[in-house]
């Protein structure tokens, strides 16, 4: 069986994906692919026409969307990452889906004046503002995860992976989530996982 290949460098939305095929544990082959110039390729915009990373091929299937990408491997190849039960499996698309949706587009907003806008062009009204719309989905999580360790129970799952992935930017972009006490402590057990290390060094080139 050809191992899978996945497309994408660390500094990148493809750590998360890098991070959800490392916490699998199978062997794969990266190729270090940047977003500026290897994303525009033919031979990468035949695997993924949004000349984006991640991208992942898996014998014949070629996959775009790292939430995505992450709940394949996760199903396909994760050793308990994967839930059990359809109800779980409707939690962990909801719980991507709201991350992608809920905290990605704000975060964004604040990635883009803290690291892409020259200092003189920024607009301060413009973060306040995304973190004030922060507050809202900070407290849903903060209080699922007084109720339970990991967002589906006791047990790390691809949701608490594609949650986390999503917000791996906050400690760059200095996002404070520690008044939330619940989602701090989830934040800290997940992104003290070996394979997100493994992942960060693996993405690199
Ligand atoms: N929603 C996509 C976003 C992927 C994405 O925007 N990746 C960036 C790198 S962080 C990229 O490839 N940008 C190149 C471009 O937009 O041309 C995902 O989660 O996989």
């Amino acid at each position: 069986m050809t191992k899978p290949t996945l497309y994408g460098i660390s500094g990148s939305r493809a750590l998360r994906a890098i991070w959800g095929m490392e916490e699998t544990g199978i062997e794969y082959n990266h190729v270090s692919t940047n977003f500026a110039e290897d994303a525009k390729e033919q031979d990468f915009l035949a695997i993924n026409p949004n000349g984006r990373i991640p991208a992942l091929v898996d014998g014949d299937v070629a996959l775009f969307e790292s939430m995505a990408i992450n709940l394949y491997l996760a199903k396909k190849y994760g050793k308990g990452l994967y839930p059990n039960t359809i109800e779980d499996e409707g939690r962990a698309w909801q719980w991507s889906v709201w991350g992608i949706s809920e905290i990605e587009p704000l975060q964004m907003q604040v990635v883009v004046q803290k690291l892409f806008t020259p200092e003189p062009k920024r607009d301060p009204k413009v973060t306040e503002r995304a973190l004030r719309g922060l507050e809202r989905p900070l407290k849903v999580l903060d209080d699922q995860l007084a109720q339970r360790p990991y967002l589906l129970g006791d047990e790390f799952s691809v949701a608490d992976l594609n949650v986390a992935a999503v917000m791996l930017l906050f400690g760059m972009v200095g996002i404070d989530a520690s008044a939330h006490k619940h989602l701090s402590r989830w934040l800290d057990a997940c992104y003290a996982r070996p394979a997100l290390a493994r992942a960060r060094q693996m993405g690199e080139g």
